[in-house]
């Protein structure tokens, strides 16, 4: 039925196949194959053999899993971490009991922002739930680990096909003792608009449900009325709910007028006030100067009665110096990523802060050869991902003038190249900082920098500047995302909109007033529900699946469109899921409990007259064909 479908697409009749053809034209799927789960399997491997390692599959050294953390049978050897504590206690006298120890509590990213900044969010489950046992127990003194949420709800279902949900219940089952922490973008959720709020309440809720113990929460205006839901709804669920205040600027600037020490402590304490158990500053593009973190986290330590904890990435080479800095003033816990992870774009190293912190009073309390192997573990698992990796070989100071947080600073360099004009990324620099001044020197963290981005390559486009924009962009329609931003759709700047420039973008449409996810109508969940239903094979519905359609219609529909033709392939390890199978090699996959295939890839034919080639495995001993469109 597939080939049916590809032969009656009109994209394929019309002869506009792509390389994207498959990936970009989901009614491929629409009728399900009533073939077995091993044919269904084979296929994809088959697909990945033929159109993404065009049968040269890399090799790759064999991955050490780390030796400790797990019982003979698999299950993870139970400590007693902080989420025994938290259990215990409750987030208010759990999370206060932190002030009173002398240690650097420690949050662990690396599964999720780690890899969401240096290899664009794609680690699987797979390779995560490998580390989960020895991670939970290495973490034993830790604060929490960042698992969840930011980019990877998105990114597990557009390009890894497998569900975040799963990932989320997997990992918490496998880290019973670690408080598991997520990045929430207030009234953004997990994604790029503002929701309505019953969208963001059942997120939240569902969310806690399924294993997230500790919120973080960040506006990416920092406007703390966009903020106040979200936070309330956290609250009501029993978890740990952490405010965060996205730095920018420099408060060591003399010249420094927005973004200053007053005005960090003045959204402290607004948080604290909304009822926030933690208090963190998130320093997206690794902008917070060592000493600059010193005289922050001295003054808040002083205005503040809940736990500080410090976001930051090591994009300028500063972050290790800068996390010791406000461990000096007092910070209460320091966000780190294990070693193979750290470094440039993601978190500073959590092996070198622990060894630095040894025999001080602010001893981590971590295990450093524990560190060492997980470390070994991840250099492993990161030669299947170079290909996502951005070209930063170095750190790099003038991300201080710039202001370009680390992931799109090679996103940006990606699009500038696209564009075929990979040497106008000094001017595209020098306009994102134009662009940023224009538009009202804002906070610039997703979904906001995307806001400055897209302006900068827009007056790259054409030809405008900060000395004539005003006019010589006056009659021009402005990207989408400029568009929304200063209607107010993704809320309000510190000091408001530049008003010359409003009114040239908005060509008389009326900015909204308050929060758009208040104005905006309830999503219809029943109705979500109902088309779930009628367009998939699914038997039942369940609040994930809803909520998971409400923020990603598209992506979810392919998501379910391509498991109900391949199944499920989150159980094929990375290299497999990647670049499929060398000739010869064979794989095995856990197809049910206890239940596994063996997939061995033996030939391929060369394409026939319609472009398929024929491909031969021996599943479980038994040769099977599966034939591929090969769409090189
Ligand atoms: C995200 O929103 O995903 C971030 O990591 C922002 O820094
Ligand atoms: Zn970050």
């Amino acid at each position: 039925p597939f080939l049916i479908n590809v032969l009656k697409s009109q994209i394929w009749v019309d002869g506009k196949c792509t390389t994207t053809f498959i990936e970009s034209t989901p009614e491929l799927f629409h009728i399900v194959p009533g073939k077995d789960r091993a044919t269904k399997i084979a296929e994809f491997i088959g697909n990945k053999i033929v159109n993404e390692s065009k049968g040269n599959k890399p090799e790759f050294d064999k991955i050490v899993p780390p030796s400790f953390g797990m019982n003979e049978d698999g299950s993870t050897i139970e400590v007693n971490g902080a989420k025994n504590a938290f259990l215990k206690m409750g987030a208010t006298e759990f999370t206060q009991s932190l002030m009173k120890e002398k240690r650097l509590f420690v949050t662990d990213t690396t599964m999720r922002d780690a890899h969401q900044s240096l290899m664009a969010t794609r680690l699987r489950t797979n390779d995560l739930i490998v580390a989960a046992p020895a991670t939970n127990m290495a973490m034993e003194k830790a604060f929490s680990v960042e698992a969840w949420g930011g980019a990877t709800f998105d990114v597990a279902y557009r390009f890894l096909k497998e569900s975040p949900w799963i990932r989320l219940q997997q990992l918490s089952k496998a880290m019973p003792n670690t408080l598991i922490q997520m990045l929430l973008r207030a009234s953004n959720a997990v994604g790029y608009a503002n929701y309505p709020d019953n969208v963001v309440q059942e997120f939240i809720k569902i969310s806690a449900e399924r294993g997230v113990d500790v919120f973080r929460i960040f506006d990416s205006l920092n406007w703390v009325e966009n903020m106040k839901m979200p936070i309330e709804e956290s609250l009501k669920t029993g978890k740990i709910v952490e405010g965060a205040i996205c730095y920018t600027g420099d408060i060591l600037n003399p010249n420094e007028t927005k973004y200053t020490l007053e005005y960090y402590v003045r959204k402290a304490k607004e948080l604290e006030a909304l009822g926030c158990h933690i208090f963190a500053i998130k320093d997206m593009a690794g902008l917070l100067k060592p000493y600059a973190a010193k005289e922050l986290f001295t003054a808040l330590k002083s205005e503040l009665s809940i736990p500080l904890h410090l976001h930051t990435h090591d994009t300028t080479g500063n972050g290790v110096s800068t996390v010791l800095m406000a461990a000096e003033a007092g910070v209460n816990i320091a966000d780190l990523a294990i070693q193979s992870m750290s470094s440039l774009t993601s978190q500073p190293s959590m092996n070198a802060v622990a060894e630095a912190l040894k025999g001080t009073e602010r001893d981590t309390g971590l295990d450093t050869d524990q560190l060492t192997e997980l470390s070994r573990y991840y250099d492993g698992v990161r030669q299947i991902f170079t290909g996502f990796e951005s070209e930063m070989k170095t750190p790099n100071t003038e991300i201080y003038k710039y202001e370009i947080p680390g992931g799109q600073y090679s996103n940006l360099l990606a699009q500038v190249k696209a564009m075929g004009s990979a040497d106008n990324f000094e001017e595209i620099k020098q306009l994102y900082k134009q662009a940023n001044d224009l538009l009202g020197n804002i906070i610039k963290v997703t979904p906001s920098s995307k806001v400055v981005g897209d302006m900068a390559i827009f007056m790259s486009k054409n030809g405008l500047n900060q000395d004539n924009i005003l006019t010589e962009g006056k009659d021009l329609s402005y990207p989408d995302s400029v568009v929304d931003y200063f209607m107010g759709n993704i809320g309000k700047p510190e000091g408001g909109f530049p008003e010359e420039l409003q009114n040239i973008v908005l060509k008389g449409k009326k900015p909204i007033e308050g929060r758009a996810g208040a104005l905006l109508a309830p999503a219809d969940l029943k109705a979500i529900e109902k088309h779930l239903l009628e367009t998939h094979t699914m038997k039942r519905i369940n609040p994930r699946n809803i909520i998971s359609y409400a923020m990603y219609p598209k992506v979810y529909d392919d998501y379910c469109y391509h498991w109900e033709y391949y199944t499920d392939v989150s159980k094929l390890t990375s290299d497999v899921y990647f670049f499929g199978l060398a000739k010869g090699e064979e794989t095995s996959i856990e197809i049910g409990e206890g239940k596994n295939i063996l997939i061995k890839y033996m030939d391929m034919s060369d394409p026939d007259s319609e472009g398929f080639r024929s491909l031969t495995f021996e599943i479980n001993g038994a040769v099977r064909e599966v034939k591929v469109l090969d769409q090189n």
